[in-house]
């Protein structure tokens, strides 16, 4: 049971239109009733409504803000506890004195980070995979990133992995009877059924896991750099590609001397986007650095892009990044094709036998839509999976699902080898347990400090 009542503002911090505070448990309605001059008696009105009044010091009288509260009572709220939210205009300093005031209340104190994220999961609402997808969803940097933690807070992974655990609870109660109970045949029977309950785990994980390269890069999208010879177009086409004058461009080589790094989606898939400064002989020692910068991002990249310009022969700078990215995923973007062609692809095809290459005229806008064809090509085979599909994404997801399978695979091999069932019985509970540290029902107090204490303040 939990019996404190915590608030906290749940909206950022800083200038805005509104700012919310959040206050839940059994004292939050009383607690805020006590400040609230208006019409309604918070005490009385029916849940899932808001109200208008003005937020007073009930020992000065003095009047702090003006609000609209709304009230949310358990179990249909965020936390299933009774919530309240107090509304009031956006800045600092009135949203901070109401803060307080209600914390100075009987029973009340400050909540900690995600901690009404946790409440929700302490009494049942969600289960862990839900509370994570919660962070994801605020931290989505991408139309779909976004979509797949929708998915997940709407519980189609809570409810798999309680269906897999579902099926090992089932052998598990089978194989108790048969300790119990031991006939030759029923123990052949046993084995039979360990196969096909294990054997059915093992298929879904895999699907699962099937999905976890493609679902990670949605979420956290492709690290991808973009390296070249100075003016070539690089800070050109991040621009293009973000929408926005991020980057200075200019004529003059040597413009961009820092890593500048941007989120952009480019044809449906997410990418974190560096701009580094064009590879060169350099005196220049502030150049020199930013360099050193660009041959770092191009080690750390899972996706380059390397541009070379239309308009310019090959420099022999370009050769040697050539044949150090051969092995990379890399795609050739030849920039400037509306210059008059200087440059002869055999000898970019000397260095790197089977680019994949994109014509592009970053000045007219061409060539981007191809662009995101050939990201597509390399990292999803040429076809994002359906929308519809449920994706683990999450590390510790994916490290959990593996070693539930190596669990439920154990336990088939025990059975081939006519291990004894009270020993194939441990694997099987193994397999059981890291479903169910998955989705919190059987995880410990410190995992579950530790993935809350990674939200924010107010969630
Ligand atoms: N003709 C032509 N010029 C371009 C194109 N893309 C960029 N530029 C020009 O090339 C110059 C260098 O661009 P910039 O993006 O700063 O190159 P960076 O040094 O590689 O970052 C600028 O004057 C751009 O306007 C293109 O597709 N065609
Ligand atoms: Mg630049």
């Amino acid at each position: 049971m939990i019996l404190d009542t915590i608030a906290a503002i749940s909206t950022a911090v800083g200038e805005g239109g509104i700012a919310v505070i959040r206050v839940s448990g059994v004292e939050a309605v009383p607690a805020v009733e006590r400040m609230f001059r208006s019409k309604s008696k918070l005490g009385e009105v029916e849940s899932h409504t808001v109200h208008y009044g003005r937020i007073v010091d009930p020992q000065t009288g003095e009047a702090i803000e003006e609000v609209l509260v709304t009230v949310m009572r358990g179990p249909r709220s965020f936390t299933a506890e009774d919530v309240v939210e107090i509304s009031t205009h956006g800045g600092f300093i009135s949203v901070k004195q109401v803060l307080d005031l209600v914390l100075r209340q009987p029973g009340l104190r400050a909540a900690e980070p995600g901690e009404f994220t946790r409440r929700a999961f302490l009494n049942g609402r969600i289960d862990l995979t839900q509370a994570e997808a919660v962070m994801d969803l605020i931290r989505a940097k991408s139309d779909r990133a976004s979509a797949i933690a929708l998915k997940q807070v709407d519980g189609r992974l809570a409810r798999m992995i309680q269906g897999l655990r579902g099926e090992l609870i089932e052998l598990l109660a089978h194989i108790e009877v048969n300790i119990d109970y031991p006939e030759h045949d029923v123990e052949a029977m046993t084995a039979d059924y360990i196969r096909t309950q294990c054997g059915k785990v093992i298929s879904r994980v895999d699907e699962l896991l099937r999905t976890a390269n493609e679902g990670k890069i949605l979420r956290e999208g492709i690290t991808t750099a973009i390296v070249g010879r100075p003016n070539v177009g690089k800070s050109s086409l991040l621009n293009a590609l973000a929408q926005d004058n991020r980057a200075i461009v200019t004529d003059i080589p040597g413009t961009t001397r820092d890593v500048i790094e941007e989120y952009v989606t480019v044809g449906g898939i997410p990418l974190k986007l560096l701009d580094t400064a064009g590879i060169r002989e350099t005196l220049d020692t502030v150049e020199q650095i930013g360099v050193a910068r660009s041959r770092a991002a191009i080690v750390d990249a899972d996706l380059i892009l390397f541009v070379l310009s239309a308009g310019n022969a090959l420099h022999e700078d370009e050769r040697e990044l050539l044949a150090q990215l051969r092995s990379r995923q890399c795609i050739v973007i030849l920039n400037k094709s509306d210059l008059p062609r200087r440059l002869e692809l055999e000898q970019v095809l000397e260095q790197m036998p089977e680019p994949q290459l994109v014509q592009m005229s970053v000045l007219q806008e061409q060539g981007l839509e191809q662009l995101g064809d050939a990201i597509r090509t390399i990292f999803f085979a040429g076809e994002l999976e359906s929308a519809d599909l449920t994706y683990v994404s999450n590390a510790r997801h994916i490290a959990l699902l593996k070693q539930a399978k190596a669990a439920a695979a154990d336990a088939i091999d025990a059975a081939d080898a006519g291990i004894p069932i009270d020993l194939i019985q441990i694997d099987v509970r193994t397999a059981w347990e890291r479903l169910g540290e998955i989705n919190g029902e059987n995880a410990g107090d410190s995992l579950i400090d530790q993935i809350f204490s990674q939200f924010c303040l107010g969630k």
